[in-house]
């Protein structure tokens, strides 16, 4: 018989267990109806003679997958969800957590207050609130402590991890994994410890730690947290757990993250969290069926594209490398090799790992062997001949229906594209160097690129875990467009009196981990000053320009790898160079420009306009499908800190 306890929520009986179903697609959130119906389940099996325990489950992919972020705008509805967490903790009768998808923020709360866990093999459990810039309000904070101890709660909360079942239950904080179905498993479990004691996580004593681990893992999280307040609110939180009763910690914590839900950090991280579901939504493309893809082809084994195989062979694809010669094919093969040793180095991948991942790759220097692919990726040199005659000598080697992309990053895809017989099958995936690391892909979508093969770039990208930004044609695409923008404003900040590091500080202070004069050092002046000098002929002469990198380039000053640009580098640390402030000092007298002190704020603000005024260019001309997207594209490709949402954000230009 089934008992509905509100639109969201149903329960059965079996066997004197009520099976308590949340069902709130997509993800069944916490949502007012979804916690009144929680609440009344748990009300109805505490009541009812004949109900034993409770077994409580999701519909669907997800257990719960957190509060619901969509209400935080406005006032919270009761019950709350520590009001219905309480109650499955206090409650007489067993609860059981059946977890059978995403157990997430107000999810995993639910389950942490449930007497025992069962989780899925597949779910995936955590406490991400802190990438929205707020700390878990429904307990987390005290609940996992008493569960897994101090040291692993800070690092699970403080960066937001999300874990597999597996190491949730080598953690402590379920109690069995199952291949299959967790509810039948749950039945099992109900009926076995139905009438012990309880074991309520919040009666728990929080196991004493060594007050280095967690000093350690504190220090790691907010090392990463940069100016942002919800990490080091969580280390709080999660500290005082084992210094006080249950009930202050709750009540401290609820208030925290009642505080920071409001917070200008937590709305820009909203917004940053819904742009990413927004940016996968392209216009043309929903409901088309990405061409099928198993074999990866990648033109130039440097460092793009070798990032580029390694991120392809991470994913499972098979990958085809072809190199000019057989000398420079066995150099890739290395360059290759060499990034999945650094990728073992730092734990992310074992010995057979990257054994099997090799074993999926062949390189050669014979493009013919390209004609197995569905899909080529080139990185060769950024040099307009070299590209078109490439892309022609493709369109003759690939199948008909394997797609050519390019990952040029300043040449017009279109030309390119123009250069074969089949234009509606090439697009621009332009990856982030490096490519095997980098989140943003920008998906470029050619003026002829047919919807199934932007649907296949796409689909390529979120295989690769990558986060695909679709882009139009222009110069630069989105990223470098808007980049450009940055930096020509800040150059002309340093004209106007500001010196780099003045202007690096404040952006650094801003949240950047790096101001646009060390990233300029860092990425090398060279590509920017030639494509200075390529533009240099069309350049309106009474559009202001600031020839400050030009002399630095003419004078040998190519950035970080040369050991001089904005700064001079010892070491690996930069230092301000009285020769470049010499040289500012000169181009602005031959402009007669008087150099005036300019304040951090200033730097700040007029950097946002400059990137929000390209940001709207951009929008007006079609270029970006929506101000969101130009928001990620600098978050992930660029550094711009996303608990400040972006410049579209930042600035105020967002709908
Ligand atoms: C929290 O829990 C606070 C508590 O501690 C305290 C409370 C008192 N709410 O990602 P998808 C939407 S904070 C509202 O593509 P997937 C999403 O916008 C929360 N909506 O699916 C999208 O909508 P649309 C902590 C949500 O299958 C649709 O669902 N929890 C929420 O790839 C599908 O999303 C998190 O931070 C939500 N909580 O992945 C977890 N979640 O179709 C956030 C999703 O209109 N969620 N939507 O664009 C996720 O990580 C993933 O959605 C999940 C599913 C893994 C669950």
């Amino acid at each position: 018989m089934s008992i509905t306890f509100s639109q969201t929520v149903s329960g059965e009986l079996r066997d004197g267990v009520l099976i308590v179903t949340i069902d709130n697609p997509p993800v069944n959130a916490a949502s007012a109806d979804m916690r009144a119906g929680l609440a009344a389940a748990i009300r109805h099996a505490g009541e009812t003679e004949t109900v034993r325990a409770a077994v409580v489950t999701g519909a669907g992919r997800n257990f719960v997958g957190g509060a619901d972020i969509r209400e935080f705008g406005a006032p919270m509805a009761e019950p709350t969800l520590p009001e219905v967490v309480a109650s499955i903790e206090e409650s007489g009768k067993l609860v059981v957590a059946a977890i059978n998808g995403a157990a997430l923020g107000g999810g995993l709360e639910i389950a942490l207050a449930c007497h025992h866990r069962i989780a899925a093999a597949d779910a995936k459990l955590g406490l991400p609130e802190v990438k929205l810039g707020i700390v878990p309000g429904a307990g987390g904070t005290q609940r996992l402590p008493r569960l897994v101890g101090p040291a692993a709660s800070v690092e699970l909360i403080a960066t937001g991890r999300i874990v597999s079942a597996d190491e949730a239950l080598a953690l402590g904080f379920v109690d069995r994994v199952v291949a299959r179905d967790p509810v039948t498993e749950a039945l099992t479990a109900a009926r076995n410890l139905a009438g012990r004691k309880l074991r309520r996580t919040g009666a728990l004593d929080v196991s004493a730690a060594s007050a280095e681990a967690v000093e350690q893992a504190a220090a790691k999280a907010l090392s990463r947290a940069r100016g942002q307040e919800a990490p080091v609110e969580a280390v709080r939180l999660v500290r005082s757990a084992g210094q006080r009763p249950l009930t202050e910690g709750l009540a401290d914590e609820r208030a925290t993250f009642l505080r920071l839900r409001d917070s200008e950090q937590a709305k820009a991280l909203r917004h940053v969290f819904f742009a990413e579901r927004a940016a996968a939504k392209v216009p043309g493309v929903e409901g088309v069926e990405p061409r099928p893809v198993r074999i990866v082809g990648v033109v130039g084994t440097g460092l793009m594209g070798s990032g580029i195989t390694v991120a392809a062979l991470g994913a499972g694809y098979h990958v085809i490398a072809v190199e000019q010669t057989a000398e420079a094919a066995a150099k890739g093969r290395e360059r290759i090799s060499g990034l999945l040793d650094r990728a073992m180095q730092s734990g992310r991948l074992d010995a057979a790992g990257r054994a099997e991942r090799l074993a999926r790759l062949s390189i050669g220097a014979d493009m013919a062997a390209l004609a197995e692919a569905d899909l080529v990726i080139e990185a060769v040199f950024d040099d307009p001949a070299v590209k078109t005659e490439l892309f022609r000598q493709l369109d003759g080697i690939v199948r008909r229906r394997a797609i050519l992309a390019t990952n040029t990053s300043y040449l017009d895809p279109d030309v390119i594209a123009a250069a074969t017989l089949r234009p509606e099958r090439v697009l621009g995936l332009h990856f982030f160097s490096p490519a095997n690391i980098m989140r943003l892909l920008e998906v470029v979508r050619c003026a002829k690129t047919e919807p199934d093969v932007l649907a296949t770039g796409l689909a390529f990208a979120r295989r690769l875990g990558k986060l695909p930004v679709v882009s139009a044609v222009c110069e630069g695409f989105i990223g470098n467009r808007v980049f450009s923008a940055y930096r020509r404003e800040a150059e002309f900040l340093v004209e106007d009196g500001a010196l780099p590091h003045e202007v690096d500080a404040a952006m650094e202070a801003y949240g950047f981990a790096m101001g646009p004069f060390a990233v300029s050092d860092l990425a090398g002046l060279q590509i920017a000053w030639a494509r200075r000098k390529r533009q240099a002929a069309t350049r309106d002469p009474g559009e202001r320009y600031v020839d400050i990198a030009d002399r630095l380039c003419e004078a040998g000053r190519f950035g970080q790898k040369s050991g001089r640009g904005w700064y001079v580098y010892s070491g690996g640390k930069r230092a301000v160079d009285p020769e470049v402030t010499a040289l500012i000092d000169a181009s602005r007298a031959a402009k007669g420009v008087v150099p005036r002190a300019v304040p951090a704020e200033e730097i700040v603000s007029r950097l946002l306009a400059a990137m929000a005024a390209e940001g709207k260019a951009i929008l007006a001309e079609h270029i970006a499908e929506r101000d969101s997207d130009i928001d990620l594209v600098m978050i992930n490709g660029y550094g711009f800190p996303a608990h400040k949402g972006g410049p579209m954000f930042a600035t105020g230009q967002v709908a």
